[in-house]
């Protein structure tokens, strides 16, 4: 089955509203009041995060090159920087140490000499599996590369594929068993095929788990193996109830809040369109909207057999 444009623009959106609906939840007393400032547009709407921020710049790299080119990548990325955007320590750094004119292998060892293991690539991962949506060794190959600009560490990467294979199974339809089997295939860290067995499990629907549980045993913060497969759970659990219900749900954990909302978020939207979530405010919905739409009309033309 062909996805539509409205999953499209579902994706981006559901990103966009995660980001932004979880950001005034996330960090201590001093973030949220910092938060309370600068959260919000001149015209008074809920203003995303460095999760939205880089996706945007994953998809603008994408549209110009039909391909992750890692210096643009890099060099797009840095461009984009702003303190008031919340990056991750680690990768502020590192866009900083890009935009003096450091390499980017360079500028990510100096930061974490093992790479960064956050979430960082994770929740940028959703452009990619928009645009390589017909061609999974290819997805997963760009999406390893949209990760490493910045996220060198195993776990980072492994984080950034699981978005895209969930992805990728919510444009095409629902096909849950061979999603979980794929996950487990290809992110084999033992903290990760742990995590995903567990919420394979969970997602039965057979029982409703606490959200205490969920933080326990999946996590809720800023590392990829703390926070990847908590949205992913969140998203598989709430994917035929309302995006509201979803989020209220990820509020709840505290933690990385905004991260995990993204995540979940744009698979949410990806499987469910953008029709329910075209009434909640947020910043620049034209421009998102209007971005995929560009992915979609650009995306890997569908595979011919023969040719
Ligand atoms: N060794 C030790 N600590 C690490 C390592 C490592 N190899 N890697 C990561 N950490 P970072 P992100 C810890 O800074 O992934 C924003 O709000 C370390 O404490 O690379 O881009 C985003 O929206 C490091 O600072 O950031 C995300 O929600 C932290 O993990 C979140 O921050 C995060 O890694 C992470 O973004
Ligand atoms: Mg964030």
């Amino acid at each position: 089955m062909n996805a539509a444009v409205d999953q499209y623009q579902g994706c981006l959106l559901g990103l966009a509203l995660g980001d932004a609906i979880g950001a005034p939840f996330e960090g201590g007393p001093v973030e949220r009041a910092l938060w309370h400032v600068i959260g919000k547009t001149r015209n008074h709407l809920p203003r995303w995060t460095d999760d939205t921020q880089m996706s945007l710049d994953v998809a603008q790299v994408l549209l110009e090159h039909q391909a992750i080119d890692q210096d643009r990548l890099a060099e797009q990325f840095a461009g984009s920087y702003a303190w008031s955007r919340g990056y991750g320590p680690g990768t502020a750094r590192q866009l900083k140490l890009v935009k003096r004119g450091t390499h980017w292998p360079e500028a990510r060892s100096t930061v974490f000499k093992d790479g960064s293991f956050g979430n960082g690539a994770a929740m940028r991962s959703p452009p990619v599996a928009l645009f390589f949506y017909n061609d999974f060794e290819r997805l997963i190959a760009e999406t390893k590369k949209a990760a490493a600009v910045t996220h060198a560490h195993p776990l980072a990467i492994q984080g950034a594929v699981a978005i895209s294979i969930v992805i990728y199974f919510a444009l095409q339809g629902r096909n849950y068993p061979e999603m979980w089997r794929l996950l487990k295939e290809r992110c084999a860290s033992p903290v990760f095929s742990t995590k995903i067995g567990l919420a394979e499990r969970w997602a039965d629907g057979s029982s409703e788990i606490a959200k205490g549980e969920v933080v326990k045993l999946l996590g809720n913060g800023m590392a990829a193996q703390d926070s990847v497969v908590t949205a992913i759970y969140a998203a598989t659990r709430f994917m035929s109830r309302s995006f509201g219900e979803m989020i209220s749900f990820i509020i709840s954990f505290k933690g990385d809040v905004d991260t995990i909302g993204a995540m979940a978020g744009a698979i949410w939207g990806a499987a469910n369109g953008s029709a329910t979530l075209e009434g909640i405010p947020v910043e620049a919905r034209d421009q998102l909207k209007w971005v995929a739409m560009e992915l979609y009309k650009k995306r890997l033309p569908p595979f011919i057999c023969g040719q």
